[in-house]
């Protein structure tokens, strides 16, 4: 066996069996050593950065592990923004990166580059393989690092020889990863008593976010009279009918401080403290008021699962606490012309059950996601990185790791131009998701940036630098040149009507909301 052949022994025997791909030359043998294993489950992106958003959005439903194939430092370049997007969410995803053979690795050939220095900006954990009867030990240990702490970045580089050359056995199953932090009793016990105090608030993250654990944050909120927050962003949230509630912070400052403004004590239970996404002139970088005070119980690499149930405990949960939660409460279908709100109305009646939701539909999504806290329970995935370009390639990732369950991705125009590529990975893998790309015809977010750094009046450069028009995006043939039925609305009926032939197909498609110039 070469060294390759044991790496993908060693993916299998340790429960990696997906990975998306982008191979070059120098990774030969390795695609011929997965060509030995049917059960592994190669996935074609055509671009780097979808190998990786896929691998997030695998993460973030699995709650495991897939891996990618990268070629050399410019496909690891190519991958870099949705890593650091997977890093944000705290998804952990193994890089297999192919590099020059030892021996080459001496001259200047075209494709070498600082694959080093790149995945030290981007990885928690970097190895070079050092000679073929390694390899195994290393992607191991790889997959391991991957795992660890609830969720990592692990990179491991492959140069062309020892993949090669002969090698041993694959590795075994390595042991779970190390135990995670937990924290103290004295400090459950003291984050007990906090929130028990008047305006305090819990900020949940993580596993939090979802299934029982959401449930039973909701049942200390209940129990101590605390306050239930979220961040902006986040990897996933159960939403909809019958999660317990909770407030999620605002993208803008100014509405952000003034949701924080009676708050006077925030604990930290699986995520960071809240912050502003930018600096701006005369505004705080932290929205809490001076006087309030951020205690970090659990930070987001910690047991986040026992340190909720510790504290569950402590704050005196029991089996009748009662939880509040938000109601089944589904609009009626609006007719007439499109707005944003009525689309978000149509969605909130139609999104089926258990539906998974990757939400990148930026300035759009603050009109269309409101209505949707009371329809039909579901789970959102955000961009947490807010390096944009990740929903198609999070909702493929998604969709690969629940096939039964249906995918919505909500994008803008703009965002969905970074990696249109996914198109096709969902039209070959026939994936269940329904993308809407709201074509408003430009970056409007920056339009609105532009103001709120205090610039009163843009001229034709700015015009030019946030305008996606001359040419129009025309998204009914783009999604057909990448295998997808496309479809154009510009009314309400034809919206839902398209949204519920997209979510019934059990393939993918796209609608194309012609957003109103007032949006
Ligand atoms: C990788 C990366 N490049 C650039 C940006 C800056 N940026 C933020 S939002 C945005 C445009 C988003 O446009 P669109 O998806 O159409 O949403 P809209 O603002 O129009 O609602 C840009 C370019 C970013 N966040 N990430």
């Amino acid at each position: 066996m070469n060294g390759a052949q044991s790496l993908v022994k060693t993916f299998l025997k340790n429960g990696v069996d997906t990975v998306f791909a982008n191979p070059g030359t120098s990774e030969m043998h390795f695609v011929a050593a997965l060509d030995e294993h049917p059960e592994m489950n190669c996935v074609l992106c055509l671009f780097e950065g979808g190998t990786t958003g896929a691998a997030d959005g695998y993460f973030r439903m699995k709650r495991d592990v897939a891996g990618t194939l990268l070629h050399l430092a410019p496909g690891l370049g190519n991958a870099f923004a949705n890593l650091h997007n997977a890093r944000k969410a705290g998804s952990g995803v193994v890089n297999v990166v192919g590099d020059h053979a030892t021996h080459h690795q001496r001259y200047e050939s075209p494709l070498k580059g600082d694959i080093l220095g790149i995945s030290h900006a981007i990885s928690h954990w970097t190895r070079v393989s050092g000679d073929a009867t390694g390899i195994a030990s290393d992607g191991a240990a790889a997959i391991q690092a991957a795992r660890s702490r609830n969720g990592q970045i692990a990179t491991l580089i492959l140069p062309a020889d020892t993949a090669w050359n002969k090698a041993d056995a694959p590795s075994k199953r390595l042991a779970a990863p190390q135990s995670l932090y937990r924290p103290s009793s004295g400090e459950i016990e003291a984050a007990a008593t906090r929130l028990k105090t008047p305006n305090a608030a819990l900020m949940i993250g993580g596993s939090a976010l979802f299934g029982s654990l959401r449930e039973l944050a909701g049942k200390i909120a209940a129990t101590t009279g605390c306050q239930l927050l979220a961040d902006t962003l986040i990897p996933r949230i159960s939403k909809g009918a019958g999660t317990a509630k909770l407030d999620q912070l605002v993208y803008p400052i100014s509405p952000k401080i003034t949701q924080l403004e009676a708050t006077s004590s925030i604990t930290l239970l699986g995520t960071d403290r809240p912050v502003a996404f930018f600096a701006y002139p005369g505004k705080p970088s932290v929205p809490e008021p001076p006087e309030c005070l951020i205690a970090s119980l659990c930070a987001t690499t910690d047991d986040i699962g026992w340190t909720l149930k510790s504290l569950a405990d402590a704050v005196g949960v029991n089996g009748k606490t009662p939880v509040r939660t938000f109601p089944l409460d589904l609009p009626s279908i609006p007719t007439g012309q499109l707005t944003l709100e009525k689309v978000g109305l149509t969605l909130a009646a139609l999104i089926p059950e258990n539906a998974i939701v990757c939400n990148e539909s930026v300035t759009s999504g603050f009109h269309v996601i409101p209505p949707t806290a009371t329809a039909r329970p579901h789970e959102l995935l955000a961009g947490t990185g807010g390096a944009i370009g990740l929903c198609l390639p999070c909702a493929t990732g998604a969709a690969i790791a629940c096939p039964e369950r249906k995918v919505i991705a909500l994008t803008g125009d703009g965002s969905a131009m970074y990696t249109l590529q996914s198109l096709w990975t969902m039209a070959r893998a026939n994936l269940d998701v329904t993308v809407i790309v709201f074509a408003n015809r430009g970056y409007q977010i920056l339009r609105d940036e532009l103001a709120n750094v205090g610039v009163e009046r843009f001229g034709q450069n700015a015009q030019a630098m946030f305008d996606v028009e001359n040419p129009m995006l025309d998204w009914v043939s783009l999604a057909k040149g990448h295998g997808v039925n496309g479809t154009r609305t510009d009314d309400i009926e034809s919206f839902s009507k398209a949204l519920a032939a997209g979510l019934s197909s059990g393939g993918p498609s796209l609608i194309e909301v012609v957003c109103p110039p007032t949006a």
